[in-house]
């Protein structure tokens, strides 16, 4: 077995897998994770702030930006996390397999860490197709939790690993030399002991098959040089992250919308030429929103008022230029008209310090009630939209009326509004 394992790892050298590019790729690596956990953090509490928490609600694009990184820097792990798997794969061959009890923990941190990496990457693009409506657990929560998994086994990997990542974090300048680097700026492998491994002797099962096996694996040709196929290694990861990068990006960043061929969304596509999310008739609204009875029911404590579109019409009106931006990713932005959402609350002497839910004609669906901190309820952008881009509100984007603020995840702007309370 330790024979095995012996060959299979010396089988598998390659110029481009040694420790330095194990380094390199896992800063890659780490920064791109750090970024998505920040990012997700902020996504996750803006929609589930604890108590006392605020938000900023400027700039306009904040969450467009946040949500634009989150999605980006997720779908760059997945060349940058096979590279690295490429790149330390012989490890996994490892002699003995398990070198003592904190090389046991280190291993059990780094396959957790990979497999948690894996499917937390996976499920996050998943959803980025809307496939979350078919999973059969809780997206946010569960890709919430692996991240801290994510997050707490790397800090365990990055120290067990420090000495490795200092040792070959930078090299020195060429024609010099350090205990990490030659002066061809080729990077020295780890100083292991020989394995014992290499000495044992062919294990046979009686008819030659084994032995045939190992040489085999011994035989297997090495790379001829290893500066060209290092740099072909990092042009490989180079083009594959700005491919995936780039033919998705434009659904976040709108300049580079015609290189959006991957992502699910395309700008100006749909109803009043935005995209939809979820439709009237999936949400089940069709009748209800179209009733010529329908009010918005503004409430604050004991006081209540109906308004009609007719009667929010002939309020203040306001236009404002705000992005919908999707927790998915897309984000699109568009001119929204109609009376500010602080105006309406005044008009039921709402206190201005109230968080204010908001309530759809929709019904069963985890998106049909919503709620707002005072910063974003009392905020002059934030407005009971009644008309986009010129036109009256499609269906689709929540006629009769719907919630448009600065700064928010699209999830938060809720459509087809039939009720908003001071709470
Ligand atoms: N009532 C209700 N409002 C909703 C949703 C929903 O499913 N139901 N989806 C939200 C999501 S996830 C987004 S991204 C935006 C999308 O708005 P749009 O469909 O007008 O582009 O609406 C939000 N408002
Ligand atoms: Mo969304």
């Amino acid at each position: 077995m330790q024979r095995l394992l012996y060959s299979l790892r010396m089988a598998l050298q390659a110029p481009s897998r040694n420790p330095r590019t194990a380094v390199v790729v896992g800063r890659l690596l780490a920064a791109a994770f750090l970024v998505c956990f920040g990012t997700g953090l902020y996504s996750h509490f803006i929609q589930d702030p604890l108590p006392g928490m605020q938000f900023l609600t400027r700039p306009v694009w904040l969450y467009q930006l946040t949500q634009g990184l989150h999605i980006t820097a997720g779908i760059a792990c997945f060349p940058l996390i096979f590279a690295k798997l490429y790149a330390v794969f012989p490890e996994l061959f490892q002699t003995p397999p398990i070198k003592g009890f904190v090389n046991l923990l280190e291993r059990a941190s780094i396959a957790l860490f990979v497999a948690a990496s894996l499917m937390e990457i996976t499920i996050g693009l998943l959803n980025t197709f809307q496939a979350y409506r078919f999973f059969a657990f809780p997206f946010r929560q569960t890709h919430f939790s692996l991240s801290f998994v994510i997050i707490g086994s790397l800090a365990i990997h990055i120290a067990v690993k420090l000495p490795i990542i200092t040792r070959y974090w930078s090299k020195p300048p060429l024609g010099q030399e350090n205990d990490a680097f030659d002066a061809d700026g080729q990077p020295k492998p780890l100083d292991e002991p020989t394995p014992d491994a290499a000495r044992f002797p062919l294990p046979d099962i009686g008819i030659g098959v084994t032995s045939r096996v190992f040489a085999w694996i011994d035989r297997a040709p090495q790379p001829k040089s290893p500066h060209t196929s290092r740099r072909g290694f990092f042009a490989t990861i180079g083009v594959a992250v700005a491919a995936v990068v780039g033919l998705t990006v434009g659904q976040s960043f709108r300049p580079l919308d015609f290189a959006n061929v991957l992502a699910p969304r395309k700008a100006g596509v749909g109803p009043n030429a935005l995209p939809v999310n979820r439709t009237a008739s999936a949400a089940k609204v069709l009748d209800s929103a179209m009733s010529p009875n329908w009010t918005l029911t503004v409430v604050s404590g004991n006081k209540t008022r109906d308004f009609s579109r007719a009667q929010l019409k002939t309020m203040p009106q306001y236009t404002v230029d705000l992005p919908i931006a999707c927790v998915e990713g897309w984000s699109q932005q568009a001119s929204w008209k109609g009376p500010r959402l602080r105006d309406l609350m005044d008009s039921v002497n709402a206190d201005p310090g109230a968080t204010v839910r908001a309530t759809s004609l929709e019904e069963g669906s985890i998106y049909a009630v919503t709620e707002m901190g005072a910063e974003f309820a009392r905020d002059e952008l934030t407005l009971v939209a009644l008309e986009v881009d010129g036109k009256t509100l499609d269906i689709d984007h929540g006629y009769p009326a719907r919630m448009i603020a600065p700064a928010r995840p699209g999830v938060l702007q809720t459509k087809w509004l039939t009720k908003i309370e001071a709470i």
